[in-house]
């Protein structure tokens, strides 16, 4: 078991469906604690920084267009292993094959507008935490 740290977005269509409230309450009792936390209208230059790594592929442009069509509320999360835990309770990329009662089977519609976003390894959670917060922002709890 390590104790991890990892960065959770709660993509536009869950903010505009108002389950902000639910899914914190998933990771609270998965055991994951919010250390960091802000509301935020992505500009398209912030949302293309944080997705470079899938600036070639096909679904970029819908990618991005999607994250900044609102609000997204932005996280970062500790506990152990937090990042499979956090993946576990995001449920797979597609709701249509993601498992029940995961965020993306309950709150999602499609692979675009997929409710949620975690990070996949230690070292991209680190490159991500830091793309939107200081470490000064960053609560030790
Ligand atoms: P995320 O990064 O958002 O947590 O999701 P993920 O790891 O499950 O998926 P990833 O492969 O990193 O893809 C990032 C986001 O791009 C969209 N996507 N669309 N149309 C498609 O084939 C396709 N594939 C990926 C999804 O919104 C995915 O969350
Ligand atoms: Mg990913």
């Amino acid at each position: 078991m390590a104790l991890e740290r990892t960065l959770s977005i709660i993509k536009p269509d869950a903010v505009a469906k108002n389950v902000i409230g639910e899914i914190y309450s998933r990771f609270e009792k998965a055991g994951l604690k919010i250390i960091a936390a802000r509301m935020k209208q992505l500009s398209r230059a912030e949302a293309e920084g944080f997705y470079a790594v899938h600036r070639e592929r096909p679904f970029f442009k819908a990618l991005v267009d999607f994250m900044i069509s609102g609000p997204v509320m932005i996280q970062a999360l500790q506990g152990e292993n937090a990042i499979a835990v956090h993946r576990d309770l995001m449920g797979a990329t597609d709701p249509k094959k993601a498992a029940p009662g995961t965020i993306r089977a309950d709150f999602a519609d499609s692979i675009d507008a997929n409710a949620v976003h975690g990070s996949d390894a230690p070292e991209t959670a680190q490159v991500e935490i830091a793309y939107f917060f200081a470490s000064s922002e960053i609560t030790a709890r």
